[in-house]
C-alpha cells in the first residue's frame, strides 16, 4: 500500500457520499452534496482525514480516492453481504423494528452473521486510517457493532456514535436475538448521540437491562469503559437553503411551477424517500377523502408528491410504490379531468434549487411520517421560506416535532384529525402562517447542521 498520512478525525457511514463522474475518458469521483456531507466538509477539512464507506453496488472504485482534500476510503462488499446485511439486517430487521415495527422486522441468522461480518469490515478499515489519538465518528442503524470492534484494537482513539433514526423501547427492541451484543456494541463508543431524549433514555434503560451497565441517565459504564449518552438533534444548512431560496432562479422557477400546475388556488406538497415510514399512502388517503366529500376542490387545489426512489431490491418497497402509484391513479382517474390532475407524482430525484423552489411554490408542506428520527424536510421547508408564508403540517412522530412546535401537528394514524388539519392548512390567514413561520424559522436558524456537527465534536473533545 503506497505512503499515506493516517488521519486525525475518521467519519464511517455505510454509504460513502460520493458519485461517479466521467471526465475525459477517466472516471472522476465527486463528494455527492447533501446535509452531512456540507457539515462535515469543514470540520473534515481542518485536518487530515478520511471518510470511511460502501460506494454503492458494482461502483468499481478503486482501493483509495481523493476528492475536496478529503480522503475516501471505499469498504467493498460482496453481492452477498449487500443481500445480507445491508438489504437483510440494516432494511428488513432494523429498520422497520426501529421504526416501531411499521413493518414486520424479520431475524435471520445468515443475516446477523453478515451483519457481524461487514462491521469487522468498516472497523479494519477504521482502524486502518485513523492516527494514534484520532477521533473517529460513526453514523447509522448498520454500523451498531463498529464502535467496540474498534475500541478492542485500538483503544488510544476517542469514538462517537450517531444513530439517525429512532431508537426503539424496550418492548419492541426485546424481541432481538442478539440485543446483548447490539448494546454491547454501541457501548464502544465515548460518545453515543440520539436525535431525541426519548431514545437516548430508551437506550440507557436497555442498557442496564440486557447490557449490564451500570450509572445514570447520560453516562453508562461496562467493563470500566464510560460512554456519555445524549440528544443530538440534527439539522439542515439553514443558510444555504435561505441563499438557494432568494436566487432570482428560484423565484423564477417557482412562479412556473404554478403556471405549469394551472395556476391552482392552493398547491400543497409532499417530499420524501420512497418509504413505508413517510405515512405518504396516508396522505393520499387523506386527499382522496377530501376530495369525495368536496372539501377541497379539484379544480382550484393541486397535490405534488415527489418521491425519491429508495431501496428498490427489498419487497416491502416494491409493495409500497405499488400501493403510491395505484392510489395516484386512482384519484387522477375520479377526481381529474382532461388537462386536470389532482395529483401529480414525481418519483425521481432532484438538485437542490429544484426543490427549493417547489419549497417555495407550495402553500402546504405535508410532512406526515408514521415515525421518523427527524425529518430534515419538514426543515428545509421552513429555511426555503424566507417570505414567512405557506403551512407546515408535521406529523407528531418526528423527531422534528420536539423543536418544531409551531408547525400544525397531527397524529398520522387519525385520519379526521389528519383531514381537519389539511383543510385548516388550507385555509391558513397569512396572518397566522407568517406568525407561525416566524417562530419555526427562529428554531431552524438558531439551530443548524454546523452547530449540530460542532456540538457533537465538542463532545467527543475535538
Ligand atoms: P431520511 O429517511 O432519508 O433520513 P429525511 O430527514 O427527510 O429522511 O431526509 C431526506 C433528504 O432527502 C432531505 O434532505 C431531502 O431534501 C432529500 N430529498 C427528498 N426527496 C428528494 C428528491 N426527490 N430529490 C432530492 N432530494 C430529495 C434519515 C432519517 C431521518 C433523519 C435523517 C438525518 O430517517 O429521520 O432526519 O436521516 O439524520
Amino acid at each position: 500500500m503506497p505512503e499515506r498520512t493516517r488521519s486525525e478525525l475518521v467519519v464511517v457511514s455505510n454509504r460513502l457520499p460520493v458519485t461517479r463522474a466521467r471526465r475525459g475518458g477517466n472516471d472522476d469521483w465527486d463528494l455527492s452534496p447533501g446535509g452531512l456531507v456540507s457539515a462535515l466538509t469543514p470540520v473534515l477539512q481542518k485536518r487530515t482525514s478520511t471518510w470511511v464507506g460502501w460506494p454503492g453496488p458494482g461502483s468499481g472504485a478503486p482501493r483509495r480516492l481523493e476528492s475536496q482534500g478529503i480522503q475516501l476510503r471505499p469498504v467493498h462488499l460482496t453481492r452477498s453481504q449487500v443481500e445480507h446485511y445491508y438489504e437483510g439486517f440494516s432494511n428488513r430487521t432494523i429498520w422497520p423494528l426501529y421504526h416501531d415495527a411499521v413493518r414486520p422486522a424479520e431475524y435471520h441468522r445468515i443475516w446477523w452473521a453478515s451483519y457481524v461480518e461487514a462491521n469487522r469490515l468498516f472497523a479494519t478499515a477504521t482502524i486502518d486510517e485513523a492516527a494514534r489519538g484520532a477521533i473517529v465518528w460513526i453514523h447509522d442503524y448498520h454500523l451498531q457493532l463498529a464502535p467496540r470492534m474498534i475500541r478492542e484494537r485500538r483503544p488510544d482513539l476517542r469514538i462517537g456514535f450517531f444513530l439517525h433514526i429512532p431508537f426503539p423501547p424496550q418492548e419492541l427492541f426485546a424481541q432481538i436475538p442478539w440485543r446483548r451484543q447490539i448494546l454491547e456494541g454501541l457501548l464502544g463508543a465515548d460518545v453515543i448521540g440520539f436525535q431525541t431524549t426519548v431514545g437516548a433514555r430508551n437506550f440507557t434503560v436497555l442498557c442496564r437491562r440486557y447490557a449490564g451497565a451500570e450509572g445514570s441517565r447520560d453516562e453508562l459504564r461496562l467493563h470500566g469503559h464510560t460512554s456519555r449518552v445524549a440528544a443530538f438533534p440534527i439539522s439542515i444548512d439553514t443558510q444555504e437553503f435561505a441563499r438557494v431560496a432568494a436566487t432570482p432562479e428560484v423565484v423564477r422557477l417557482a412562479g412556473e411551477i404554478r403556471t405549469r400546475l394551472g395556476n391552482p388556488r392552493r398547491v400543497l406538497l409532499g417530499v420524501d424517500r420512497l418509504d413505508y415510514t413517510k405515512g405518504i399512502d396516508l396522505r393520499l388517503l387523506v386527499f382522496e377523502e377530501l376530495l369525495r366529500e368536496k372539501k377541497i376542490d379539484p379544480r382550484d387545489c393541486v397535490l405534488v408528491q415527489v418521491a425519491v426512489p429508495s431501496r428498490e431490491q427489498v419487497h416491502a418497497y416494491q409493495t409500497l410504490r405499488n400501493e403510491v402509484e395505484r392510489l395516484v391513479g386512482s384519484i387522477n382517474g375520479s377526481f381529474g379531468d382532461v388537462g386536470r390532475s389532482p395529483v401529480h407524482y414525481l418519483h425521481r430525484s432532484f438538485a437542490m434549487p429544484e426543490l427549493v423552489a417547489l419549497y417555495r411554490a407550495a402553500d402546504v408542506m405535508l410532512v406526515t411520517p408514521v415515525r421518523d428520527g427527524m425529518n430534515l424536510v419538514a426543515k428545509e421547508y421552513v429555511a426555503s421560506r424566507i417570505d414567512e408564508r405557506g403551512a407546515l403540517v408535521l406529523s407528531e412522530l418526528t423527531g422534528a416535532a420536539h423543536e418544531l412546535r409551531a408547525a400544525l401537528q397531527v397524529n398520522p394514524y387519525d385520519v379526521d384529525g389528519l383531514k381537519e388539519v389539511f383543510v385548516r392548512a388550507l385555509e391558513l390567514p397569512e396572518s397566522e402562517q407568517a406568525r407561525r413561520m416566524i417562530a419555526l424559522r427562529r428554531v431552524v436558524e438558531r439551530h443548524h447542521v454546523h452547530a449540530w456537527a460542532n456540538a457533537f465534536l465538542e463532545g467527543l473533545g475535538a
